[in-house]
């Protein structure tokens, strides 16, 4: 795959742009659905999502389980919306499925479980299990002699559970370059600023010192994200890779930009239509 890489132009990265817009679209309206939920992280991790989808994970919209895929793993269960509205839009879920998000039958629960949805790889809703779970997956497919990346995004909250530690140490014993993780740093947990509840910095130095190669950028830039994936993908070194991505929760819609609490969001009812506005007045698009 990193043969073929090349670098990204002003085209590609206003596709990238799109898919990022419909990411952000897809999951307001199944907010939207319910009422509330955990659209602030979406909307924090959609240019992640797009750049990761949408230029790097090889995957097959008709066949999720192909064995020649990319894996994909969501730590963090709450994010879930998150991953459904790239799913939706990488054609992995279908989009009617949005209007029955979170009810009783729903393909799409609250929290992610592998067993419900498409392209959901594991459940994640106990935090701090994701990247254990990964280097497993990046052991097992290096022995069989795959050629596919795992990826994992993790939170910032996830950084407190020693679990995500051991994983990170045991991922550099194993050399396992075919694992990719992303932390989303939005600096928010569900109680409090997580530089707060248990400063995380210097969070590039820790993951170095774990034996990781390590980038750090703007999450929230596509250009930035861009150069990070690429040479994490790229590099020729034995070591496991990290992208840490600074990112703004509620990101491309200001009224939510700008609430003080971002973990879980309610919106009122006729403020739905006025988030999706800002979301278009933000791309421009009329
Ligand atoms: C092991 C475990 N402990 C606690 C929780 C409860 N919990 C759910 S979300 C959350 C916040 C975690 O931090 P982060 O993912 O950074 O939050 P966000 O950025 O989404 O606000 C917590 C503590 C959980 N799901 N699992
Ligand atoms: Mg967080």
């Amino acid at each position: 795959m990193s043969a073929s890489l090349s670098i990204a132009g002003a085209e590609e990265v206003q596709k990238l742009r799109q898919h990022a817009y419909r990411i952000r679209r897809n999951a307001l309206l199944m907010g939207e659905v319910q009422g509330q939920g955990y659209v602030g992280q979406a909307l924090g991790v959609a240019d992640v999502l797009a750049v990761a989808y949408f230029r790097h994970l090889k995957f097959r919209a008709d066949d999720p389980e192909w064995e020649g895929r990319d894996r994909f793993l969501l730590s963090i269960g709450h994010y879930a919306i998150a991953l459904y509205a790239a799913l939706i839009e990488a054609g992995i879920v279908l989009e009617s499925e949005i209007e029955n998000y979170g009810s009783d039958d729903s393909i799409l629960p609250m929290s992610g479980m592998a067993t419900y949805t498409p392209g959901m790889e594991i459940t994640g809703g106990s935090l701090g299990h994701g990247l254990g779970i990964g280097v497993g997956m990046a052991l097992g497919l290096k022995r069989k002699g795959s050629d596919s990346y795992i990826y994992n995004l993790l939170s910032d909250g996830e950084l407190n559970e020693g679990s995500t530690w051991e994983a990170a140490a045991s991922a550099s014993h194993w050399k396992l370059n075919n694992l990719i993780a992303i932390v989303d740093v939005n600096d928010q947990q569900a109680d409090e600023r997580s530089s707060k509840v248990l400063n995380y910095e210097p969070i590039a130095d820790r993951w170095t010192a774990f034996g990781w190669e390590t980038w750090r950028v703007n999450g929230n830039d596509l250009e930035e994200l861009v150069r990070a994936f690429d040479s994490a993908v790229s590099s020729q070194s034995d070591k496991p890779r990290v992208i840490i991505c600074d990112t703004l929760m509620g990101r491309g819609v200001p009224l939510l930009e700008t609430r003080e609490k971002t973990h879980f969001i309610r919106v009122d009812e006729d403020e739905w239509s006025l988030a999706l506005k800002q979301l278009d007045d933000v791309y421009g698009i009329k």
